[in-house]
Formats: structure tokens, sequence, C-alpha cells
């Protein structure tokens, strides 16, 4: 389609990067390949140089998966994008890429569980230090950034407690040094929120495990960015060090779950608000994060830098979390499962749960109340989430 840059979330999604096939197929045929045949012997030779166009083994590129990269990179506003096989996958070949011993690496308290594991307790042992701060203080942004400093990697709103960091002033900050990348992990807000390209991030990571597939079916994960820095972490993050590719088939179902991207977001949006506020209102419940909620701590950046606040929201029962372990085995129609952004409301407790690699002590710094609990609210009548948690509150 022409143009397509500047058509509207809901045509990129069933458009976009989208090409004619052999047999004019409608949907994206599943290239179910490990390799591709070459004509001549110098062809194979000019595609590993570099120097032909054309595709070579699914381990670098497929053409299936093609389709979703190209639609991950038109949702973004990015030049290019990478299908990984997990968002552990993209957040891995991004960083063993880009580093080297000796570098360092600024990072936030609050992460998704293994994200922090991986820079805690994974990455550090090949001689990369890493800076756990609040960047959401701009302060001690700049004040931990070093001569090796090489990547400030956040993510906002954040897992499991929607903490906003404002994407613009950290990028205005990293400016000022030329060897820095700034890294968002956009999963929780989805492009469809939030664009931190546009807001001056170098590089984007998803778990597309989450709103971009948005059926709870599949592991993937994305990588998106400038053209450059996509090739060097295909050629080298991935081809080289994890080897962690998106699979044809789970592209496929990738580019099936982004048709109905737009409309699935804006209910999971208007949902998450609706069941906020009734919590924000409930006499059982201390404390809702959700950053649509104009006393969520940085709403004022939340209105500069989303377009919608996001399916996710966490909340502290008044009775602490033996309440919240009565809630999490007394709800009936929300599941006690981890995971976001499936159809289904999911309902988990991070401390014990995807949170789990964080000690206490590493709880407390991060400000990550023990009893704190995640609701992924999702596309069932809004009514009855409502309904069912306000069943099960009543034992709480
Ligand atoms: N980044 C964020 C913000 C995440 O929430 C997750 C997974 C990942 C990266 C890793 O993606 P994956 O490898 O699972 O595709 N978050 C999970 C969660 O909160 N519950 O289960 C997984």
């Amino acid at each position: 389609m022409e143009n397509i840059k500047n058509k509207g979330i809901g045509t990129i999604s069933i458009h976009g990067g989208n090409r004619k096939n052999e047999f004019g197929c409608l949907t994206t045929p599943i290239y179910q390949t490990s390799t591709f045949i070459f004509d001549s012997a110098e062809q194979g030779g000019r595609r590993f140089a570099l120097e032909e166009e054309g595709y070579i083994y699914t381990r670098l590129s497929n053409p299936t998966v093609d389709i979703a990269e190209k639609k991950l990179a038109l949702l973004e506003n990015g030049e290019a994008a990478l299908g990984t096989a997990s968002g552990m996958g993209a957040i891995t070949a991004t960083f063993w890429t880009f580093l080297k011993a000796g570098d360092h690496i600024i990072t936030d308290t609050t992460l998704y569980g293994c994200a922090f594991s991986f820079l805690n307790t994974g990455i550090s042992r090949f001689g990369i230090e890493v800076s756990f701060i609040d960047t959401s203080d701009l302060e001690a942004v700049k004040k931990a950034i070093k001569s090796n400093t090489k990547i400030i990697y956040l993510e906002t709103p954040s897992n499991p407690n929607l903490k906003i960091v404002d994407i613009e002033s950290i990028c205005n900050i990293a400016k000022n040094y030329k060897d820095i990348k700034v890294i968002i992990d956009n999963t929780f807000a989805s492009p469809y929120c939030q664009k931190p390209l546009d807001l001056g991030a170098d590089i984007i990571i998803h778990s597309a495990t989450k709103y971009l597939n948005g059926h709870g079916d599949l592991i993937a994960g994305f990588v998106v960015g400038k053209k450059e820095d996509i090739d060097q972490i295909r050629f080298v993050g991935i081809k080289d060090m994890t080897g962690a590719v998106l699979a044809p088939g789970e592209a496929s179902l990738i580019i099936r779950g982004l048709k109905t991207f737009e409309i699935r977001m804006e209910k999971h949006c208007k949902s998450a608000l609706k069941v906020a506020k009734f919590l924000g209102n409930h006499p059982k419940i201390k404390k809702v994060y959700y950053p649509g909620l104009e006393y969520h701590k940085g709403y004022e950046i939340v209105k500069k830098q989303m377009l919608d606040f996001g399916g996710t929201l966490a909340f502290e029962l008044k009775n602490g979390f033996e309440a919240g372990k009565t809630l999490l085995n007394t709800v009936n129609l929300c599941t006690l499962a981890v995971s976001l952004g499936s159809p289904e409301t999911l309902i988990e407790h991070p401390a014990s749960m995807t949170h789990s690699p964080y000690t206490k002590k590493e709880l407390e710094a991060a400000g990550l109340d023990e009893g704190l609990v995640r609701l992924s609210v999702g596309l069932e009548n809004v009514e009855d989430i409502i309904e069912d948690l306000e069943t099960a509150l009543k034992n709480c």
C-alpha cells in the first residue's frame, strides 16, 4: 500500500509490510523453511557478502518474519525491526551486541523480574557494570553517567507498578554523550499508547508475547530502531550470540494478532481505566497504580508522552498480601496467571511470581510493596470483570 507511513494505526497493523505472494493469498503465507535455494554458487556468495538482497537461512531472515518486522517498524516509527524468540531474546541480543567487558549500564531499580535478573546477576558476570537507580530522578541519571556508560535502559510504564519515566528528558541528557544509547522497553504501553523513538530513544524492546500478539498463545519479541543498529543486532546479537530468532509460524500468528491491535488496545485501555477507578474507590484497597489516574506519580509526564494509558494496573490491599492471596484464590472470571495483554483478565502476585528474582531488600529498594497485586485487564465485558473483583473483595 502506498504512503502506509501516513495511515492510521489500524491500517498499518493490517496492511503494513504486506506484499504480493505467488498465489495471491489474502493472508501472509507461512514460509516454513530453514534454508533458501541459491540459483548459483556465485549468487550464494554474493548473498553472504551482503552484495545481493535475498534470503539465506531463517536464523538471519525469513519472508514471513520479515513482514511482521516491517509492521513493527511502521508501528513504532522506526527504520527497521527484528523479530526474536521472546522478549528476553530481544533484550539479550541487543545487550550482547553493543556491550563489551568494562562497559557500564544505567537502569532502573524497577524492571520485569527476568530483565532485572539478567542485569543483576547475568551480564555482570561478564565484566559489565550495572547501576540500578531511580531513572525518574533526572539528577540521579546525570550523576550516574560515567565515561564508560554505553546504555540507559528502562521500562515506562514499568513492570509491575507502572512507574513513569520522562523519556524525552532522559534522551536529552544522553544526547550530550555520543556513545550512550537509550533503550526503552515499550511492552506495557505498546505503540498504541507510546512511541519512544519519536521522543528521542535509540532502540525499543518488545515482549510481543503481550499486547502485540494479544492472544496469549505464543512467546516472541521485537527490537526496533535505526537500520544500522538493527542490522548489527541481527548479524551479531542474533546470528552469532543468542540465536533466539522468531520462528515463521509464530510470526504468522503475530501478523494475525496485529489485525485487531487497534481495537483490542482501545478496549484494554478503556476497561483498565474503569477498573482502576473502581478499585481506587473501593474501601478494601489501599492504593492503585495506573497511569490514567490523575493522582498517579508522573501523571504530568504521562499526559506529555502517552496517547492512552494501557491495559495493566497494580494495587495494594489495606489488609496486605494475606488479603491479596484470598483475592487471587477467590476470583472466578479473573484468571490466576502471569503475563499480560491477553484477551483473558490475568491476576498475579509480583513478589512471589514475576518479580521473584528480587530479594526482599531489592523489592524495598525499588519501592515494590510485597503485597502488590497486578491485574492485566482483558477483553471480557468490563462490568463482569468489576463484578468478579467486587465479589472476591468481600472476603478480603
Ligand atoms: N519486558 C517486559 C516489560 C516484560 O513484562 C516481559 C515479560 C519481558 C520483557 C520478557 O518477555 P518474554 O520473554 O516473556 O516474551 N513479562 C512477563 C510478566 O510480567 N509475566 O510473565 C512474563
